[in-house]
């Protein structure tokens, strides 16, 4: 049985149990402590190099990177979420790198000092929350944009771009970043977010966060 290795507060390790979820994909969901250095321990190295959630275990085949692992499970089951056509498939890898790259390098830079910070107690960096909301403010009109003549990132098929961007976003309104003006963005989220792959996973992210299961 796949094996999932993350953390409730964890927006790329969500990612992977939306698309497990909604492949219908059965899968052993492990927490991962981070607070107690558990991605550092010896016996998670041998799943994961890198030291970092999420990863999977497959019946022995281990894969990094939440990336990395959506398009294999996609592909595992044969499912049009990441579209087979060459042409398809490069423009649903452009939403996803533009997605992981530039929304959500932005968002961590203020979920990271707004969430993380204070509960690590360590020093908030205003000038990083300055220059997320920037960039944000650059890139969310472009999905905005994007989602207003279509129901998904790629047309009206869900694809993997969806998912990625969907959990990219799961902390705004904990990290207080108002995302209200992007009408499109909160339609399309809040479809998602009544959709059983993501209800299966969370009911909301800020439950999780209450429960500082991190
Ligand atoms: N690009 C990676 C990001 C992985 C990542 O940064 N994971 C964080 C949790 S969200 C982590 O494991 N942090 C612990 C650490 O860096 O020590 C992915 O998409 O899988």
């Amino acid at each position: 049985m796949l094996k999932i290795y993350g953390s409730d507060l964890s927006s790329p390790a969500n990612k992977i149990r939306f698309v497990a979820n909604y492949l219908g994909i059965k899968y052993d969901y492990i927490l991962v402590k981070l607070r107690e250095g558990e991605h550092q321990k010896p016996e998670f190295l041998r799943i994961n190099p890198i030291g970092k959630i999420p990863a999977i275990d497959d019946d022995g085949f281990c894969l990094f990177e939440s990336n990395a692992i959506c398009r294999y499970l996609a592909d595992k089951q044969q499912s049009n979420i990441y579209p087979k056509s060459l042409k398809e498939r490069a423009i649903t890898d452009s939403w996803i790198d533009f997605g992981s790259m530039h929304v959500g390098v932005a968002v961590s830079k203020v979920v990271y000092n707004r969430i993380f910070a204070p509960i690590r107690k360590v020093e908030i960096d205003e000038r990083s929350i300055k220059e997320g909301l920037e960039f944000l403010a650059r890139f969310l009109p472009i999905v905005d944009r994007q989602l207003s003549a279509n129901n998904y990132l790629m047309g009206n098929s869900i694809t993997l771009a969806d998912f990625n961007m969907l959990a990219l976003l799961d902390p705004v309104e904990m990290a207080q970043i108002d995302i209200t003006t992007y009408k499109n963005i909160c339609v399309w989220r809040e479809n998602l977010r009544k959709e059983n792959f993501y209800t299966q996973c969370h009911h909301e992210y800020g439950e999780s966060l209450k429960q500082n299961s991190r």
